[in-house]
């Protein structure tokens, strides 16, 4: 019987860190998983190749559900982006192996397509509002039909989901230690309907907007912002109050009929059972690779599936190409997909992963290569070590650390 004959972790900075697990079989075959977890990849490593990788070992391949309870159940102590993010390596390296194995794109071990293409967002940001035009400008001509906008607040220091122009990819980790910036919820809800009416001025309502709040409000500041921005009807705003409250949707859904979407920081379908089952919000965020996998996202899904509600999947640059070509697998099979973040890689990401997914005219396909259909070159990986970096915190005027 074919067995797991090895399994390591790969830890590289093609641009930004990424945590890669390869498992190899004694076919031959050969599967990646993505285990990166920003700001905290060494203990995703150290998770995997001190606790995970010895007992995947003599292992079959084949057991993809079976592994995933063994790693689940086994470890006694459940959730939580680490264990989640480890078990979610695992997971999506097997279903590449068994890809592979069948010579078919994951996709159709999924049950096949249900779309032709996969919707995805792009990021338009903007150091002020002309700025932010320009970058909406620029994500049409390449053809997205949905783009995320986001303008520094004036008065704010290091506007969350802006970037520093260094480049065409937003990359909010840099140093050693955490970039202090500053937040203020006051003038932020002023500017944010303005951003937005801006944006509906010059290009009209024929493109999906996307809004980023990153978990900044309380529930009533959230609902007032939701209000606001009814007028120029946003495809979602994301992330309006801190995620693991699932309670405090109640109140802003109460109050605005502007769609609502949460997750990216949640790990298991038992963190939006309630945001589900309520109908809190209208999107998902959770992703493959921190949410234990596309056996568990799948699972997920098929809830929301119940609920009426759509994945909108996380899908920054701090998720490998690995994870972005899982997602799209899993996008493209399930029947209530929604929409799909697409930020891009940093050079040199592509020395180290080559992916067969493709866009056009706003949408992205896995492509029809057996597996997952991305290529990890440890060789190059090896080129480009691991350096710390940590995303940001935000503290108000008074120094009190705030949600982000
Ligand atoms: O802060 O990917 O929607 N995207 C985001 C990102 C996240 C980073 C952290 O993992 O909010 O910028
Ligand atoms: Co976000």
């Amino acid at each position: 019987m074919t067995r797991i004959t090895d399994a390591r972790v790969v830890v590289s900075s093609p641009g930004r860190n990424y945590v890669t697990l390869v498992v190899e079989t004694s076919d031959g075959v050969v599967g990646v998983g993505d285990a990166t977890l920003n700001g905290r990849e060494l203990a995703v490593a150290s998770y995997l190749r001190d606790h995970v990788c010895p007992l995947l070992v003599g292992r079959d391949p084949a057991r993809i559900e079976d592994t995933w309870q063994y790693l689940y159940k086994g470890a006694y102590w459940r959730r939580g982006p680490v264990t989640m993010t480890a078990v979610a390596a695992v997971d999506v390296a097997l279903w590449d192996v068994k890809g592979k194995v069948a010579g078919l794109p994951v996709y159709q071990l999924l049950g096949g397509a249900s779309r032709d293409g996969v919707l995805v967002y792009g990021h338009a940001d903007g150091r002020d509002v002309p700025e932010l035009l320009e970058a909406v400008a620029a994500h049409l001509e390449q053809g997205y039909e949905a783009v995320r906008i986001q303008a520094a607040v004036p008065g704010v220091v290091g506007t969350y989901g802006v970037s520093q122009h260094d480049g065409l990819i937003y990359e909010p980790a840099s140093g050693a230690r955490p970039e202090e910036t500053t937040w203020e919820t006051t003038s932020y809800l002023d500017f944010a309907p303005r951003v937005f009416e801006a944006v509906r001025d010059r290009f009209g309502f024929g493109v999906h907007l996307l809004h980023d709040v990153h978990h900044r409000l309380t529930p009533i500041e959230a609902a007032r912002l939701g209000r606001s921005l009814e007028p120029y009807r946003p495809f979602w705003i994301e992330d309006a109050t801190p995620a693991e409250d699932q309670s405090a949707f109640r109140t802003v859904r109460a109050h605005t009929t502007t769609p609502l979407a949460v997750g990216e920081v949640l790990n298991s379908i038992w963190d939006v059972q309630t945001l589900i089952t309520e109908r809190l919000v209208d999107y998902v965020r959770t992703s493959v690779s921190h949410t234990g996998g596309i056996s568990h996202l799948r699972k997920l899904y098929a809830l929301a599936e119940l609920y009426g509600v759509r994945s909108g999947a996380h899908g920054a640059g701090d998720l490998s190409p690995v994870a972005h070509a899982a997602a799209l697998h899993l996008d493209l099979a399930i029947p209530n997909f929604g929409i799909q973040e697409h930020m891009g890689h940093r050079d040199p990401a592509g020395e180290v992963f080559t992916s067969s997914y493709t866009f056009s005219g706003g949408y992205m396909h896995p492509g029809q290569a057996p597996g997952l259909g991305v290529e990890f070159d440890e060789r190059a990986a090896a080129r480009f070590p691991y350096e710390p970096r940590y995303l940001p915190v935000a503290r108000r005027r008074d120094g009190t650390l705030h949600d982000w």
